[in-house]
């Protein structure tokens, strides 16, 4: 049978109502990639890959928890859709409700959306407002507005969206043939960590495939799950995760504690290390992305986390491709050389 998208293969594993109507574009089936060269380089001993999320059909994991969101908003006749983002979500929302002949709305905050993201938001086709505001802010008013008015809420508050998003879990235990040992992902709104936790512990239930430790991981700026309290004005170059007030925030605490893992916070400037230590070994993440893998350094480093013998997995939540721009403001310029042979040989083997 032809690959159907997360919401047919898992559908026996989602809690979803009769009514949804399967809205795909066949997102999910991910590919695993074995990273042996990059575990090497963080100490070896340890078998390591990457869950490369950026090749979801709109470049972010989101599209896991949107096809089950917009299915089950489309399938009881919503006509709107809305949702606050940082980005992912708002190109992923304006896809999948516009697949469906949806309107999508959303709330960004200004001038903080890389790029790709808001571009994809834009060509998929939805309404885009931007809010002198944070993520928070724009979060908390799209909660009110989809409260007083017919539209339907797609931040991850909607428990579509997590069933969804559960889907990775279980295809990381189908290809491995048991849950990893340690799961590490970045951390933002929190809905994705909560997403795996379920996600695992329900594969390990029926199917007995065990649980991973996870270690959750923030940007320093913007770690209110590390501090303990919200953060008021989160900064990080990692804009993805650039929330200071997560809507499951305490969901994410117990998953660290309940797996025997936990959340930390690691600086930008690690951060964008990994993200190119990510893309010298083949893969192209986005800053967010490298959050995960910039924590299991810093743990290894620190002899805080026993990866000896062990199988971990990183989630690369989006692609590279989404935040250009930060890739262009480190690097210099390429080189410009007149189109003959010996003014390109100058400057190749100089
Ligand atoms: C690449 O798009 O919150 O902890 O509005 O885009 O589940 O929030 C994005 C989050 C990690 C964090 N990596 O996931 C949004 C948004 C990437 C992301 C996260 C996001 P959650």
């Amino acid at each position: 049978m032809a690959y159907p998208g997360v919401l047919e293969r898992y559908r026996s594993y989602l809690d979803i109502p009769e009514h949804t109507k399967t809205v795909t574009l066949l997102e999910g089936d991910t590919p695993l990639i074995p990273m042996p060269r990059l575990a090497e380089e963080l100490g070896g001993g340890f078998e390591l890959f990457v869950k490369y999320e950026g090749l979801n059909p709109t470049g972010s994991f989101k599209d896991r928890g949107m096809t089950v969101a917009i299915s089950e908003a489309y399938g009881r006749g919503a006509k709107a859709v809305i949702c606050a983002s940082t980005g992912n979500t708002s190109a992923s929302a304006a896809a999948y409700a516009n697949r469906a002949g949806m309107k999508a709305v959303v709330i960004i905050p200004e001038g903080k959306v890389a790029a790709g993201k808001l571009a994809g938001a834009i060509a998929y086709g939805a309404q885009v407002v931007q809010i002198r505001g944070s993520f928070d802010d724009a979060l908390t008013l799209v909660m009110k507005i989809s409260d007083q008015h017919p539209i339907v809420l797609v931040n991850s508050l909607n428990p579509y969206r997590l069933e969804g998003q559960k889907s990775s879990a279980f295809e990381i235990c189908d290809v491995l043939g048991a849950a990893p040992d340690i799961l590490c992902l970045p951390v933002g709104n929190a809905g994705n960590i909560t997403a795996y936790w379920m996600g695992f512990r329900q594969y390990n239930e029926r199917n007995k495939t065990g649980l991973p430790q996870i270690l959750g991981v923030q940007a320093a700026g913007s770690a209110p799950l590390v501090l303990g309290h919200p953060v008021d004005n989160p900064e990080t170059v990692a804009t993805a995760i650039r929330i200071g007030k997560p809507a499951r925030g305490e969901q994410a605490l117990e998953a660290a504690e309940e797996s025997k893992g936990k959340i930390i916070a690691r600086s930008d400037e690690d951060i964008l290390y990994m993200q190119q230590r990510l893309a010298a070994n083949g893969v192209w993440v986005e800053p967010a992305s490298a959050a995960g893998l910039a924590g299991l350094k810093a743990e290894i480093e620190a002899g805080t986390l026993d990866v000896q013998g062990k199988r971990i997995v990183a989630i690369c939540t989006g692609h590279g491709m989404k935040d250009p721009d930060i890739i262009v403001k480190q690097m210099t310029t390429p080189e410009v050389v007149d189109a003959n042979l010996q003014a390109l040989e100058e400057v190749l083997i100089k």
